[in-house]
């Protein structure tokens, strides 16, 4: 069963966009990878660019890395205002269902978001607290699957987390929700970690597809499709996609922040 996407998820292009890849809380990154693409803060302390280009984030803004309530606070601040865009994905799916009670176990990095808050209640006390988890709920059960960016009529690009099909774009189910958060998974392999398919690899269609999730060193181009985590929690790099210009601004890591033992690009 399929329903249309949502009218709010068709994006203008009007003066650019920004693609943003996986921040995963690493929040000094993101804003200086905001200051290098000529957001500035307004009076109310929100990034705006002065000729009017928005941002778009690819997903998984927190988990992992050190700042995930300053990352999703700003997020939320700024879809708010229209002055930013957020899809839905893994992690934040994962800390959704968290926020809305359900029962969920935190790992991968998750159990960094719940720290966080344990140490957020501590010095804001619970009624701040809960408020902030209302709004932070919101935020992650309304991203959408993708998004479809138009421009004078015409779709000319599509944001998702890990992938999408061709024949997805344009609509939501509970199935398309799945593949745009963990992309082609079919089943796991012998360390019960998932097998991803690149589902990229035999892709027809000629429609932009940005996406971000499988960590590679640098941005991948195949088939029309880009996709822009450069691992920067793993001490990689932040990336941005500037459409239309094609262009990649890139952060350094200051460092690897995930202590994981299979880091995805220092050992690539
Ligand atoms: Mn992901």
């Amino acid at each position: 069963m399929y329903v249309d996407l949502k009218p709010q998820f068709y994006i203008e292009l009007k003066k650019g966009i920004d693609f943003i890849g996986d921040i995963h809380a690493c929040f000094d990154e993101f804003i200086t990878l905001l200051n290098l693409l000529g957001y500035v803060q307004n009076k109310d302390g929100l990034y705006v660019h002065p000729e009017g280009r928005k941002f778009m984030s690819v997903g998984d803004v927190m988990s992992r890395g050190p700042e995930s309530l300053k990352t999703m606070i700003f997020f939320q601040q700024h879809v708010e205002q229209k002055l930013a865009y957020m899809t839905d994905s893994n992690h934040g799916w994962k800390i959704a269902r968290w926020l809305d009670g359900r029962k969920v176990i935190l790992k991968h990095g998750d159990e960094k978001v719940e720290e966080e808050f344990i140490e957020y209640e501590k010095q804001n006390g619970s009624d701040r607290t809960n408020r902030l988890k209302k709004k932070l709920k919101h935020l992650l059960l309304n991203a959408p699957s993708h998004y479809v960016i138009v421009n004078d009529g015409k779709q000319v690009a599509v944001c998702t987390h890990a992938g999408i099909k061709d024949d997805f774009i344009g609509r939501e189910s509970s199935g398309i929700k799945n593949f745009c958060r963990y992309g082609d998974v079919s089943g796991v392999d012998e360390n019960g970690k998932p097998i991803r398919k690149d589902w990229f690899q035999n892709r027809q269609g000629d429609l932009l597809i940005i996406w971000g999730h499988d960590p590679k060193p640098e941005p991948l181009i195949v088939n029309q499709s880009i996709n822009i985590d450069q691992g920067a929690v793993f001490g990689g790099k932040l990336t941005a996609y500037r459409y239309p210009e094609g262009e990649f601004v890139f952060v350094k890591a200051n460092k690897d922040y995930s202590n994981s033992p299979h880091n995805p690009i220092l050992s690539k």
